[in-house]
């Protein structure tokens, strides 16, 4: 069976996070995903984070499966010669260096162009143009630039960093979609052209909700389904919300039976409006259905903190995984709150290859979250992350490099 984007080349000058959870999907979906590293050096993350010492750490194997790996020195004279090379034969090349890095090489848009007019330029950078462009940025800086930080955590906390990594892998999804686009335009105008992903804009993209009630705050005072209405005060920006949903069904965490012990014994628990009787019914509180203050779902908006406690004391008694059982015979949208090692041991994440077992040649066994979006003609193999370089010498003679230019390079510390 072939692959969704087999036949596409993509030479990949991408480190750390963002750019390689970019890359990495590319691959999954069938393209030539070629990593270009420094030699010794290899990205940074290769040495981050280690749990067994000398082997690439689990950082990097996680976020560079199904490529292949050379190592180039593109400041050298003859490292930019084979890196022209590369971009003459490739379609994308996918970038995250700090904004200026890829002109300092030479590599220039115009430089791409001249060589490879088919060529897409893809690039994450920190910031779009403006006052912070010439700024590095990691993870946390775009959760705080991009409204996220600030509208998180606890109603009267500090602003608070998702664990999920939407500055990071949230950009290389934005990038990855930009990139399969232009590449269907090209198929149309036989151009390639820029694509920039910048991780402020894409974690303000996932806080779109946000945006919408900044504008509904500015012109009611109040955000009914926050946890500062009925008794709270507004100011004049989103405040956080704790755990309250962040849509048009209320919702919060709940205790679960054995709360006390298990930092994870608690529910999601959705208050959906075309379910409030059976709600009522499975807590025991019928007198709700009918009762005016509870009837509907304006009604409610004024009683949320006291609802939320009375279904707490039914989902106190119940596990996570009863409370969950029972709920959907109601069709009562709800979710336990899962650990990591609940999620690792979920056989079903096993059989549709979310979480995925690899062998490594210098670390052996260790799991790995596999493709996220399943195509039912492109299925996804997962192939371990390449060592540093391991496909130098193959990619290399590809190129038409014979063996004793690939000596001289490897003399003159090129590659
Ligand atoms: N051969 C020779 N030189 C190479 C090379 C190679 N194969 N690969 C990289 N380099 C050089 C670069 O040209 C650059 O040199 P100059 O500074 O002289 O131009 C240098 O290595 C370092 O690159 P960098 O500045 O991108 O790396 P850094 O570790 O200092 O910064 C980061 C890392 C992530 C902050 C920065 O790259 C960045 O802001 N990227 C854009 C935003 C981004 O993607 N952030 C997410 C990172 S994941 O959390």
């Amino acid at each position: 069976m072939t692959k969704a984007l087999q036949g596409v080349r993509i030479l990949d000058f991408t480190h750390v996070q963002s750019g390689p959870t970019c890359t990495q999907l590319l691959a999954w979906f069938g393209a030539d995903v070629i990593k270009v590293e420094r030699a010794k050096v290899g990205d940074a993350t290769r040495g981050q984070l280690r749990d067994i010492p000398g082997v690439d750490s689990l950082y990097f194997t996680m976020l560079n499966h199904n490529k292949r790996s050379i190592t180039l020195d593109t400041k050298k004279r003859a490292g930019r010669e084979v890196l022209d090379r590369l971009i003459k034969e490739c379609d994308v090349l996918v970038e995250n260096f700090a904004p200026g890095a890829l002109d300092r090489m030479g590599i220039t848009w115009e430089h791409i162009q001249s060589i490879n007019p088919r060529m897409i330029l893809a690039s994450v950078k920190g910031f779009g143009p403006g006052p912070y462009e010439d700024c590095k940025v990691y993870e946390n800086v775009a959760q705080c630039t991009g409204g996220a930080a600030s509208t998180t955590g606890d109603e009267d906390g500090l602003p608070m960093i998702a664990g999920a990594q939407i500055g990071d892998s949230g950009t290389g999804l934005h990038l990855a979609l930009g990139i399969v686009t232009a590449l269907y335009q090209r198929t149309l105008t036989g151009r390639g052209q820029k694509v920039l992903a910048p991780m402020q804009d894409a974690v303000i993209n996932l806080c779109r909700v946000k945006l919408r009630d900044q504008q509904r705050l500015e012109r009611n005072g109040v955000l009914q389904e926050y946890p500062q209405y009925p008794d709270g005060q507004f100011g004049d920006t989103v405040p956080r919300a704790g755990n309250a949903s962040g849509g048009g069904q209320p919702g919060s965490i709940l205790k679960c039976k054995g709360w006390e012990n298990d930092p994870n014994a608690y529910i999601y628990f959705i208050v959906q409006e075309a379910v409030w009787a059976s709600i009522c019914k499975v807590i025991g509180e019928e007198g709700w259905i009918s009762d005016e203050a509870f009837a509907t779902a304006a009604a409610r908006l004024l009683h949320l903190k006291p609802i939320f406690s009375r279904i707490e004391k039914w989902t106190m008694t119940k596990t996570k995984y009863e409370a969950m059982e029972i709920l959907n015979q109601y069709d009562i949208p709800c979710g336990p709150i899962l650990s990591m090692k609940e999620i690792v041991a979920d056989e079903s994440l096993r059989r549709t290859g979310t979480i995925v077992e690899v062998e490594h040649p210098t670390r052996g066994k260790y799991l790995s979250v596999g493709n996220p979006i399943k195509l039912s003609d492109s299925p996804t193999e997962v192939v371990r992350s390449p060592l540093l370089g391991e496909h130098t010498e193959e990619i290399l003679s590809q190129l038409g490099f014979g063996p004793q230019e690939i000596e001289g390079l490897r003399s003159e510390g090129v590659i």
